[in-house]
């Protein structure tokens, strides 16, 4: 049987045999205790890479984010998040049942996602006591998912961090794929989070580890973070097996993802030269291809459908199809990939 070529999603990544070496010998302690060396290691290694005070393991992305929110808000908060966010959209209305904010979002203008302040700003309630819903918080994400893959620099992030901050608003960053974003820009990730309140970024995306997120702000702000880790049912005991593979992408990942992002620029050119398909090929910057299909006369779950007779995973999102590249998607499986869409179309 032919390898599947599986595009749906970088969660889809198998660990290297590095990581399951790493993973086999792996010191580890109850790190509900706080006892377990690789998982510390891990949190030590985060926090230097991103400059802040401290960072804590967490089992996924969504509960790192929905700590961030938990803590940062009041019941009654409003969170402002653009409208095609992560943590408004599939993270199963967390916000509203664990926390008991509002989300307000926001369209972005571009078809990027990217928020500007002048953006959020008429969004932002302060001193309305007695009608609007306070605004808590303010959610960014870098890379966009849903805008696909697209990137936030330092200097934007800044500069919607400062304009908050002088509310007394806090933003926290979802940077599932910051590490992405990074090496897009030529980039630190401490830069592009340097003026955030929180920060959390998945190891378990294109860094190609198992299972694992991090979750990262000052001293105090993890160290409740580790109260709502253990009453969200995410403290993990042993983890340090999965960190001993966190630790393995948090070092050697980053280096090759442009790999990935240079496939995923070839997929979106050669899918832009197909009738009916609608991409702006030059925007691609990341590991994430987004393309409208209105025009093909298909739906996208008919051509998703198609595209699984060749072995070819992807995952229709309404009037969409995303394919997204990662360490285990070749650049001779895109070549294939855009040769199977050009029969299907
Ligand atoms: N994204 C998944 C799906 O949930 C859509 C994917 O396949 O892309 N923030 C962002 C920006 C994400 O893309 C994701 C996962 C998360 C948070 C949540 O991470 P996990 O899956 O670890 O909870």
């Amino acid at each position: 049987m032919e390898k599947m070529i599986d595009l749906r999603s970088d969660t889809v990544t198998k660990p290297t045999p590095a990581m399951r070496r790493a993973m086999a010998e792996a010191e580890v302690g109850d790190d509900v205790y706080g006892e377990d060396p690789t998982v510390n290691l891990l949190q030590e290694r985060a926090a230097g890479i991103f400059g802040k005070e401290a960072a804590l393991f967490v089992p996924t992305g969504s509960m790192g984010n929905q700590i961030a929110v938990k803590l940062h808000t009041k019941q009654g908060d409003e969170v402002i998040i653009e409208e095609r966010g992560h943590i408004f959209n599939y993270e199963m209305g967390t916000p509203a049942v664990v926390s008991g904010v509002m989300i307000r979002p926001v369209r972005a203008a571009e078809a990027s996602g990217m928020l500007t302040w002048s953006e959020i700003e008429p969004a932002i309630h302060v001193n309305q006591p007695y009608y609007a819903c306070p605004t808590g918080l303010i959610c960014l994400e870098n890379s966009h998912n849903f805008g696909g893959g697209s990137v936030m620099s330092a200097a934007q992030t800044d500069e919607i961090c400062n304009s908050a901050h002088k509310l007394n608003i806090p933003v926290h960053l979802d940077g599932a794929r910051i590490f992405n974003s990074a090496v897009a820009q030529n980039e630190t990730v401490a830069n592009l989070s340097r003026s955030v309140d929180s920060v959390q970024f998945c190891l378990s995306k294109g860094l190609g580890a198992p299972v694992g997120s991090m979750l990262l702000g000052t001293k105090d702000f993890i160290n409740e973070a580790r109260v709502w880790r253990k009453r969200f049912g995410g403290g993990m005991r042993q983890a340090g097996i999965l960190a001993a593979a966190g630790l393995i992408a948090l070092e050697e990942s980053p280096q090759r993802l442009h790999i990935d992002h240079e496939n995923a620029k070839r997929l979106a050119e050669g899918v832009a030269g197909l009738k009916g398909v609608s991409i702006d090929a030059e925007k691609v910057v990341t590991n994430i291809v987004l393309f409208d299909i209105t025009k093909t006369g298909k739906t996208s779950a008919e051509i998703c459908a198609a595209l699984k007779e060749h072995d070819i995973h992807a995952i229709p999102f309404g009037k969409e199809i995303r394919m997204v590249t990662h360490c285990d998607v070749s650049q001779a499986e895109i070549e294939k990939t855009l040769k199977s869409l050009a029969k299907i179309l």
